[in-house]
């Protein structure tokens, strides 16, 4: 297949990509490179130490003998040359990772609540249009987020993969209908990923266009297979307060010796999928994309569901490093349930990667390793939901030196 990886210099998006080429893919990365500016501005790097884009691309040549090209461009800005692209490239499978991810980055400020809906509903919205006006029949495959379905609210109910059958009471009798799962995002991020939703919905109804709408749950680890091979290929690793996800982080925090930093009670239940399953997951969904004229096709794409709590007790006991609770500088239900299906992955062959292979190989292998390139002043979460909510002090003013 001929591959668009939109965003493919990102976290998820530079694993996928080395994957899908690979694999024999022929892979094109677009990224605009907004997230390693957004490090700038936050004045923070990856724990790893990633290479400008060129120095992979030349390293995964040297390495693997395959070609991946890449276009600088911006997917919210730059319609004109996406439409130029799409023509020139005219790729049978489209990868959409290319969004502001981070839900404290995208309640940080008026500012960054703004340019993460300006980015991320303007982006994918030129997508859609880019792709009826230059007549290209790609299947297009858009990372999506479990947070659209919200949490809580549906109790122990396990979570479709995106629709929902619901009977409503109508004069003539009851009427049977499958609806797109509610909405009920708990970020400005997540909100933009429900829009994308109601986007995807009314293109593929109009137009036809073939869509995937993978509804991923938290990645965590680092590395692939296809990263491990040379040091200039090493995937990022975000662990300050914005982009850094949970369980990345209580890995950094294990590795330094930095307690564990549990929201509230920790009584947040979160869905959760390596690295390496993220990629597979996402060649099963090129490889199998809806017909023209079906519905948008969603999956599940997570394969284990743990409580926070659970997740720091667990590394706490495997690395003796202390829990903290510190006050949630989200606006978040406490405690919830959550039981989700990922059937479909599993039907396609996806073999999951489980918490407990990988945990203390990545606490030993990536955090530990680069330990010396946190800075501590970084670690703890500040953007808040509402003005004059409370965060935390920093807990550690220096990473100690190992014994
Ligand atoms: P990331 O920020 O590391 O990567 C996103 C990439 O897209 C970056 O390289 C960035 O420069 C690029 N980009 C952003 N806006 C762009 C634009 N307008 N034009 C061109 N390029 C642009 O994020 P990630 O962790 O790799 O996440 C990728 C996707 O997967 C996101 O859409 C995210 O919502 C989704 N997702 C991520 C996770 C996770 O835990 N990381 C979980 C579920 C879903
Ligand atoms: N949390 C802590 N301590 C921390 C960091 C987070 O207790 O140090 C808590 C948060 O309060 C939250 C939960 O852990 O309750 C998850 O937070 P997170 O930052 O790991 O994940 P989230 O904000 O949901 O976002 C991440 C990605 C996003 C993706 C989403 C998938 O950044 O791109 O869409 O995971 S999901 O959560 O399944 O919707």
């Amino acid at each position: 297949m001929r591959v668009l990886v939109l965003g493919g210099d990102g976290f998820c998006g530079w694993p996928t990509s080395l994957y899908l080429s690979d694999r024999g893919h022929e892979v094109t990365i677009v990224d605009n490179l907004s997230r390693r500016k957004i490090d700038v501005e936050l004045e923070v790097e990856s724990l790893t130490p990633i290479r400008p884009i060129s120095e992979r691309l030349r390293a995964w040549q040297e390495v693997s003998g395959k070609q991946i090209s890449y276009v600088n461009l911006d997917l919210a800005t730059e319609y004109d040359k996406l439409v130029a692209v799409l023509l020139e490239i005219r790729p049978d499978a489209i990868v959409h990772f290319a969004e502001q991810r981070a839900a404290p980055y995208s309640m940080r400020t008026e500012r960054t609540k703004r340019y993460t809906v300006d980015n991320n509903v303007r982006g994918s919205h030129n997508l859609l249009t880019a792709l009826v006006t230059a007549g290209i029949d790609a299947s297009l495959v858009h990372l999506g987020t479990m947070g659209v379905y919200g949490y809580g609210w549906s109790g122990t109910a396990p979570i479709p993969e995106g629709y929902l059958t619901v009977k409503v009471s109508t004069p003539d009798g009851e009427l049977e209908r499958e609806i797109l799962h509610p909405a009920n995002p708990g970020s400005v991020y997540h909100m933009t990923k429900t829009l994308d939703q109601l986007m995807f919905a009314f293109y593929a109804k109009n137009d036809g266009l073939r869509i995937t709408d993978l509804h991923q749950g938290i990645v965590w680890g680092t590395q692939t297979d296809q990263t491990v091979r040379d040091e200039r290929l090493i995937n990022r690793f975000d662990y300050d307060g914005d982009y850094g996800t949970v369980l990345n982080r209580f890995l950094m925090q294990a590795a330094i010796g930095h307690p564990l930093t549990v929201h509230g009670t920790g009584g947040q239940t979160r869905a959760f999928i390596h690295i390496r399953d993220t990629v597979r997951c996402i060649e099963l969904a090129c490889e199998n994309p809806p017909l023209p004229g079906d519905q948008v096709l969603v999956r599940n794409q997570i394969t284990e569901v743990h409580r926070i709590r659970d997740l720091a007790k667990l590394i706490n006991e495997m690395t003796g490093v202390e829990v903290a609770c510190l006050p949630n500088p989200r606006r978040e239900a406490e405690e919830n349930e959550l039981r989700v299906l990922n059937d479909q992955f599993l039907a396609l062959g996806l073999q999951p990667t489980t918490l407990s292979e990988g945990l203390m190989e990545e606490i030993t292998e990536v955090a530990g390793r680069y330990r010396d390139r946190v800075d501590p002043s970084k670690i703890i979460s500040r953007s808040v939901w509402r003005a004059g909510m409370e965060t935390a002090p920093d807990l550690m003013t220096e990473v100690p030196q190992p014994e």
